[in-house]
């Protein structure tokens, strides 16, 4: 197959072509077998319209999905090479910070996979989230430039006209084929503009802020720690909505829509905030062409839908009316209007789209102008509607619905587990490829030895594989008998990786005292903190000396290992999640949306320890409680101490003497050997005077579960069966499930 793309693009044989011809090869292929799929003469079609698309590296996903994914590891073979060498030469696009991004780029395979037409729109940012360096035990960030000459982007002829303030800029479109599983193909269309200059960057990841045109679409979003940062990220979402609008309306036009009927030819999914300008945008251009304003905000509140993905206020996007004056001041009147009807509808300060500082509440606007606004588990829903966006629920009760989200198990069980899906297959068949709720089958296999055992071999194979990975890309030395207990996931307080430090402060002097544990532990994290994120940083500073601390430590290293991998990302999650015992999802209760990686955990054959937080209480009710690790106060409860706000941390410091010892710890003569002063007074003091994430109350809760649950570990037999309970009641979770729930109450496509 590679023969003939070789033969046709270079006029040589395979066995005569360089790596570079063999990888252009590659690209060249997937993308003419991609084409000849592409889904065509549907009607109506969803616009998946967000800031981020952290869809990692895109070559073995293609071939699975394409079904050659055997063939061509097959003809390389042939000619002495391996298909893991391109896949680990192809760079990875991490173009998302973390969840929301990866769930966008799940739900692209989804809809393709389900045969749906759906694109998702973009930008395409030229250096995606940053690439993240340890020295002397902190956090330093470096450009991670993706863009090759051979890359996955297509240059499409799309080209459109987006007017700022004080100047116009023409956009190019490229595309990405995205393949479905078994199906045809869709595109991720990413917005840019051809005067991005590379060679602006300075130190790190810093540049000149100014110049948009130079810088448009430089950088994934920097972050908000400054003013200019926050203006560049909303001329980064007026191009992408203003482009995703033009589009929108062109190929509707061409797919017969006379834009009256729009919401016949076009759903728009609005991926949390940052899109959000889209509603004013589609507003204007259907005025333009000739609809007056009554109808023209119905037919973009019949076509757009809104998700939430947080509660977390700063993320709540409000921005400054002189920003949007000076960005897009051609909205600037629509959405003054907007927000007049409302305030004559709805005399509540509550729900008023510009507020009385003059900020424009963007969800708000979403909540209005948008047909359904969606939660992304269970328990977010419940708490948007009863309390973060109650207001908005008395008004709209029809509007509010869940979706539960999911992942794509193409990605994060064919392709990162071959071992674990090969297994599966010859144990209950290749149904549950396309059918998640197969893994059910497994659940007959409970008391078979034959397949517990062998869950417990794949697991130490995949450990041993990630053990060796560490080892070759990072110079780690993992002791493969130990239990594997991982947190990877972006680093934020409500995360609560603090806590988990906590932890491996109060074994270690558990350790030292005599008290060793029967098997050894080796806590393992993964997390990059935003570049602006002070406490985040000196959280990733107090895990660094840990570490450091006790690999020099003779006397407690044989039982207890901290680990901080470098630069997590999906690539690493792809060969960490495999390899893990224990997922630890920790989250204060309330706080986390819903969580991804606790699916990719479960469905890999990890146990999960965590809070009744996010998509873990559908976990607990999947798995039961024999089958996960729950521990720690409700979100019931903490909503009503947030809502009381009398929680003072230092009472559990001054009371609970265990605690004090571990907090007390992290400024003791041997961390301030090791680590900044500075750092870790800092992230002590902002313990003990605010802890505003609740750490303390869950101290004592989360030692004992963690005892327990390695406790549990050493009845091996019982924790295969947790593991195939876990796995066999992942199937929900699939993001298949998820589209088509969206599908079914949102889109109707
Ligand atoms: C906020 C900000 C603010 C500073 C600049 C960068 C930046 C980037 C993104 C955001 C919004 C983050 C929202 C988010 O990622 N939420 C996560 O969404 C996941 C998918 O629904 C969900 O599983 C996680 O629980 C939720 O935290």
């Amino acid at each position: 197959m590679l023969e003939e793309v070789v033969k046709k693009e270079f006029g040589i044989t395979l066995s005569e072509s360089t790596d570079e011809q063999i990888y252009h090869a590659l690209l060249k292929l997937v993308q003419q077998r991609a084409a000849d799929l592409e889904f065509t003469g549907r009607k109506k079609k969803l616009y998946y319209i967000s800031a981020e698309f952290l869809i990692g590296k895109l070559l073995s996903n293609n071939l699975i999905n394409l079904g050659i994914y055997e063939e061509i590891q097959g003809e390389l073979k042939k000619i002495g090479k391996s298909l893991a060498f391109f896949e680990e030469r192809e760079p990875e696009p991490s173009l998302g910070n973390g969840g929301l991004g990866r769930l966008a780029a799940c739900f692209l395979d989804s809809i393709a996979t389900l045969g749906l037409s759906g694109d998702g729109v973009g930008l395409n940012y030229h250096c995606g989230l940053f690439r993240q360096k340890f020295k002397n035990n902190k956090q330093q960030e470096k450009p991670n430039p993706w863009l090759e000459d051979d890359s996955w982007l297509i240059r499409s002829d799309r080209a459109f006209k987006v007017s700022f303030g004080d100047f116009d800029v023409d956009a190019t479109m490229y595309d990405i084929l995205v393949t479905g599983y078994g199906n045809g193909t869709n595109r991720l269309h990413l917005f840019d503009l051809d005067t991005v200059d590379e060679s602006i960057v300075k130190k790190g990841i810093e540049f000149d802020k100014k110049y948009i045109q130079k810088n448009l679409t430089l950088f994934l979003y920097p972050d908000d720690g400054d003013d200019e940062g926050r203006l560049l990220r909303v001329y980064q979402q007026y191009f992408m909505v203003s482009c995703g609008a033009q589009l929108i309306l062109a190929e509707a036009k061409e797919r017969g829509s006379n834009l009256h009927d729009l919401a016949d030819y076009a759903a728009i999914q609005i991926n949390d905030t940052h899109p959000s300008m889209v509603i004013p945008e589609l507003i204007r251009l259907l005025m333009a062409e000739g609809i007056g304003w009554e109808e023209a905000v119905q037919i973009v509140t019949d076509t757009c839908a809104y998700t939430n993905h947080t509660i977390l206020a700063e993320a709540l996007e409000k921005w400054p009316m002189t920003f949007l004056t000076k960005v897009a001041p051609t909205i600037v009147p629509i959405i003054k209007r907007l927000d007049k009807d409302i305030r004559d509808k709805y005399p509540d300060e509550e729900v008023a789209i510009i507020d009385r500082d003059d900020r424009v509440h963007m969800a708000r606007m979403d909540i209005h102008f948008g047909h359904s606004v969606n939660g992304v588990a269970y328990l977010h829903t419940e708490i948007l509607k009863n309390n973060e966006l109650n207001a908005f629920y008395q008004l709209y009760p029809e509007k509010f619905n869940n979706k539960t989200n999911g992942i794509t198990f193409r990605r994060w069980l064919l392709h990162c587990n071959h071992e674990l899906a090969d297994f599966l297959t010859e144990t209950i068949g290749d149904g549950y490829k396309k059918n998640a709720a197969e893994l059910e089958k497994l659940l007959t296999y409970r008391e078979d030895d034959r397949v517990l055992n062998r869950l417990l071999e794949i697991k130490e194979n995949n450990k041993h594989r990630l053990a060796e990975y560490l080892k070759e890309t990072q110079g780690m030395e993992l002791n493969e008998d130990s239990i594997f207990d991982i947190q990877v996931k972006r680093l934020h307080e409500y995360k609560r990786q603090q806590l988990n430090a906590l932890y491996a402060i109060y074994k270690y002097n558990e350790i030292k005292k005599g008290k060793k544990p029967v098997r050894p532990i080796t806590l393992i994290f993964g997390a990059k903190a935003a570049p602006a994120y002070k406490v985040a940083k000196d959280i990733i500073h107090l895990i660094l000396c840990l570490q450091q601390l006790i690999e020099s430590d003779p006397e407690v290293r044989p039982y207890l290992h901290v680990v901080m991998v470098e630069n997590y990302n999906v690539t690493l999650a792809e060969k960490v999640i495999p390899a893990c015992d224990i997922s630890e999802q920790i989250s204060l209760a309330s706080q986390e949306a819903s969580g991804t990686g606790n699916m990719k955990f479960m469905l890999n054959g990890a146990v999960t320890l965590g809070t009744e937080d996010g998509a873990n209480v559908e976990i607990h009710e999947l798995v039961g409680n024999d089958n996960i690790y729950v521990f720690g106060e409700d979100s019931d409860t903490v909503i009503a101490r947030y809502k009381r706000g009398d929680y003072r941390s230092k009472d559990y410091y001054d009371w609970n003497k265990k605690l004090r010892k571990c907090v007390n710890f992290i400024i003791s003569k041997k961390m301030l050997k090791i680590g900044s002063r500075k750092h870790l007074l800092n992230l002590y003091n902002e313990l003990i005077t605010k802890d505003w994430f609740m750490t303390f109350p869950d101290f004592d809760a989360y030692i004992e579960a963690k005892e327990k649950i390695y406790a549990d570990y050493e009845d091996r037999r019982k924790w295969a069966q947790k593991m195939l309970v876990n796995i066999a009641k992942a199937g929900f979770f699939s993001s298949d499930r998820t589209i088509e729930q969206y599908n079914e109450d949102i889109w109707h496509l």
